[in-house]
This record gives structure tokens, sequence and C-alpha cells, in this order.
């Protein structure tokens, strides 16, 4: 049986695009280094054609499929188990760019078309494509898609459901959907759409997507402060609203603890406020790095931006602030804040919780869950960094200093997630703001989502894959 289905599968994609041999860590390990599996086979389809007939087949097999972007994603989502029995379906050869619509303001691509590469495609004709985020030289369109990833720039433009108009979709029976409208406006009934997009490969496969473009804004100021508190930071996300308007298109907070980890483990980045050793009580406990985007030019930008920080150094919720002088300046503070994550695995294992709550709740959030944590296991370092401007903190807990990280895991990693994802819900929040659910907190789900909720997703996975062969076990239990 899997010898006729991988020559089915070679005979639809050609010899060279099934991968059954050597090494396939690319495919089967995630990106944090969690969870190896076993893929059957890695499929590297050039077509949405392809793509139908090799789920067709799959599904004939009665194998399931574990579609896969760039692999970047942080619950282990894109990764086959352990059964060596799935196949891996890799839509990195789809890359390409079908049309480009400027009066419209969309561009429809390929799910594999990785997102900087659409970014610059934008860029070239003139346009904004607005998603922004670490991983954007390697991720894909189709994978921020199915995850409806977030990153830095949702305080203006919204997540990635927010930028889709149209999709492209094999379904898990292997028939195509052709739903690239551009659409604004299309009241038919049932979004399918939306049902896709944030579905993490369960529902069926993304091939292609019109996704809007923006008018490329005629200048982006970038700007650095330092905060007293986290209830400074969200009066100073407020200030920043009223001041700034529509031209607030970013507004980052990052610990004192997360920014040292770049210092310490990135020495040649300068970090504003904050040194690699992080323990003066001098140095500043927040920072908060700011996007001012304007239409108009770079003098009216400045002059708004230094309004506001003179307004926020008047109310005492800014101690110190620089404002970028240029792009590579720009770049660099930038740079500080996406190499956080790199820093924390420099660090060692950690936990992550990626968690929104109302704005508005954070300070207390963050006062009380710390309190439990330092009571519940002492020495446990807190990377808090995140997208403040739309409630989503990246609540990570690091093991104490100079201890065994993987033992530390072992031993906690249950009961600080159980700890977290409850103070989560008491403050009415989300266990997962952007990175999806994966295979990582599918478990976790039921406690806290309501049984209506549950009933509902189930349902709808059934009804689209009845036959359970869009990547088992995420999200949903298998
Ligand atoms: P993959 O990791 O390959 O897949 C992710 C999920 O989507 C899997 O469930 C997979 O099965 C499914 N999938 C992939 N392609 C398709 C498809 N065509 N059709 C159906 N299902 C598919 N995320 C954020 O939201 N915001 C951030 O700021 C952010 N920053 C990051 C920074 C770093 C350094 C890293 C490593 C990750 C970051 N991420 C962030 C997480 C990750 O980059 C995103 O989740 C991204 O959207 C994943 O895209 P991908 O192409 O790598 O998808
Ligand atoms: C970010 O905002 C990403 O940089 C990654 O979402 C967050 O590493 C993390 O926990
Ligand atoms: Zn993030």
């Amino acid at each position: 049986m899997t010898a006729a289905l991988l020559d089915s599968l070679r005979a639809i994609v050609g010899d060279a695009h099934v991968l059954t041999d050597g090494d396939l860590s690319a495919w089967e390990q995630d990106w944090r280094k969690r969870d190896r599996g076993r893929a059957l086979a890695v499929v590297r389809p050039a077509s949405t054609e392809q793509v139908a007939a090799v789920v067709k087949a799959c599904a004939a097999a009665g194998v399931s499929i574990v579609p896969q972007g760039g692999n970047t994603g942080l619950v282990c989502g894109s990764t086959p188990d352990a059964s060596g029995r799935q196949v891996v379906l890799s839509t990195k050869r789809m890359n390409a760019v079908r049309a480009i619509d400027p009066a419209n303001l969309t561009i429809t691509v390929e799910a594999g078309c990785i997102l900087q590469s659409l970014q610059e495609i934008a860029e070239k004709d003139g346009f904004l494509f607005p998603l922004s985020l670490g991983a954007e030289g390697s991720c894909t369109i189709g994978g921020n898609l199915s995850t409806n990833a977030g990153g830095t720039q949702v305080v203006r433009y919204g997540n990635t459901r927010e930028l889709c108009l149209g999709l492209e979709v094999v379904t898990a029976e292997g028939e195509v959907w052709s739903g690239l409208t551009g659409l604004r406006k299309d009241n038919t009934g049932y979004d399918l759409r939306d049902l896709f997009v944030g579905a993490e490969g369960t529902l069926g496969i993304i091939t292609a997507a019109t996704m809007k473009l923006y008018p490329m804004p005629a200048v982006q100021l970038t700007a650095w402060a330092a905060v007293p508190s986290m209830e400074h930071a969200v009066e100073l996300l407020g200030l920043a609203h009223r001041t700034l308007g529509a031209g607030l298109t970013g507004f980052e907070v990052m610990g004192r603890f997360a920014l040292s980890l770049v210092a310490k483990h990135f020495p040649q980045q300068r970090v504003p406020f904050v040194t690699a050793a992080a323990e003066s009580a001098d140095e500043t406990p927040w920072c908060v790095l700011l996007e001012n985007s304007d239409d108009e030019s770079e003098e009216h930008a400045r002059s708004r931006f230094e309004k506001l920080l003179e307004h926020a150094f008047e109310a005492g919720c800014v101690s110190d602030a620089v404002i970028a002088e240029n792009l590579t300046q720009a770049r660099a503070l930038w740079h500080v804040r996406e190499s956080i994550t790199l820093a924390q695995v420099e660090e060692g294992l950690n936990i992550k919780h990626d968690i929104s709550i109302p704005v508005s709740r954070i300070p207390e959030f963050v006062r009380v869950t710390d309190a439990l944590l330092a009571e519940k296991i002492p020495g446990v370092r807190m990377v808090d960094f995140g997208h403040l401007g739309d409630g989503n903190l990246h609540y990570n807990v690091q093991a104490p200093a100079g201890g065994d990280a993987k033992a530390f895991l072992a031993a906690h990693e249950e009961e600080v997630n159980t700890l977290v994802f409850d103070s989560v819900k008491s403050f009415d929040g989300s266990i997962s703001a952007e990175h999806g659910v994966g295979s990582l907190k599918q478990h976790k789900l039921p406690h806290y989502k309501s049984p209506v909720a549950m009933k509902l997703m189930r349902s709808i996975k059934g009804a689209l894959d009845p036959q359970n062969v869009m990547n088992p076990g995420r999200v949903l239990e298998a």
C-alpha cells in the first residue's frame, strides 16, 4: 500500500519531489527543536492541480497530510508526528505572483511565496504589504494565512485575516475551491475564506491568496522609549493613539530581562537603556518601540513624534527616549526587538505563552501572574515582550539561571502553562493570540474555550474533513 502511494505521488509531482531518504530534518523538525517527527515522505507539488491530486491519493490510501510552508511556526503544527505514516506537503515550489491589480489594490500570490518577497514585490510597484514579523525571510503567505499571523503592524493594519480578500483552497477531498475574488464586499452566505484562515492546515490546503495592498506611506519613523512601568506603557499607548491617530503603525513593549538577553547573546547590537547584566535598579524595567507612518513628510512626522514624546515626558510615562535619525538607525532598533526570540534560543529552552488580554488589564495581569509564578517556582525568569498595541504579550518563562533547562521543562512545563492560562482566563484573555494552537496547545484548548465553541469547531472539522486527512491532532484532538 505504501509503495503504491509513493508511486502515485512520484507520478504526480515527479521523482525528484518525493523525498523519503537522507536528512529530512528541515521538514521533520520544528523551528524551536521541540519536536522531531518522521515523515512517510515529503512531497513538493508545483501547482494547484498537483496539490489536489496528492490529496486525493493520500485520502484514498488513508494517509494524513501535514501542510508545510516555511516551517517557522512556534506551536509544532507543521511537522509530522512520530508514526512515520504522515505525508508532509511542502508548498515552497508554489511561489509565483499570479496578478497585481493596482486599481483594486490587490496582489494574488501562490501559497509558498515567502513573506519578504511579497513585501518586496509590492514595494517595487509603490505599494505596502503591511504584514511584518521576525520570520518574514522564511515564512510563507500560506503559513501566515493558516496561522492568521499577527506581527508588528497589527495595531494599524490588522492580522493576516484582515489583509486577505480571497483564497484558492484544495479541500480535504481533493477538490479545488476557487475563491480568489478580490472583492471587498460579498455577503453571499457563510464566509468560507475565514474558515480556512487560522485553520492551521486542518481543513484544507491554501494554494493561493488575493491580499490587500496599501499605498506606501511617505515616511516611517521609529522611536525607542524607556518607561517606568507597564501602567506607563499603557498610558503612552493611549497618548500615541490620540496624537498620531492612524499614523501609529507599531507599538511594541519589551521587558528589561528580554532585552538583556539580546545584549548578552548579541553584543554587537546596541540596546538602548539596558545592559547585558540588567541588574541595576537604575535600568528601565520596560522599553517601548513606536513606529509613526506619515503620508506628508519627514518634517511633519518628526514634529508629531516630538510632540507625543514631550507630552509623555510631562505626564511622567517616559523617562528617556530616542528617535531614529535615519533608516539605518531605525532598522537597528527593530533588529533588537526582532532578536529577542533568537536570544531566548541562545539562553536555552523556555516555555512560551502567546497571550492576549484587554490592553487596559495587562499591567494587573503581569503583576498578578509574575507573583503567582515566583511563589510557585522561585527563580524563574520572565521574558516579557510583545505587541502591546494589540494587547498581545509574549509572556515567556525561562528556567532559573544556571539550572538545567531541559529538566526544568520536564518538571514544570505543564504546571507553568496551567498557572499562566488560568490567569489569562481570569482576565478574559486568549491562550493563543497569534501563533495558533498546533499540537502544543491542543490538549489545553477544551479547558479554555466554551463547550459550545468546541462543539462547533468539531462540527466544522467533521463536515469539511470527515476522514481526518488534514493535519490530525492539531488544533483539535486527533
Ligand atoms: P509553517 O510553520 O510551515 O506552518 C504553520 C501552520 O500552518 C501549520 O499548522 C501548517 O500545517 C499550516 N500551513 C502552512 N502552509 C499552509 C497552507 N498553504 N495551507 C494550509 N495550511 C498551511 N508569528 C506571528 O504571528 N507574529 C510574529 O511576530 C511572529 N514572529 C516570529 C518570529 C520568529 C523568529 C519565528 C521563528 C516565528 C515567528 N512567528 C510569528 C511564527 C511564524 O513565523 C508564523 O506562525 C508564520 O505565519 C508561519 O508561517 P510558515 O510559512 O513558516 O508556516
Ligand atoms: C514575536 O513577536 C514573535 O517576536 C515570537 O511572535 C514571540 O518568541 C516569541 O515568543
Ligand atoms: Zn509576536
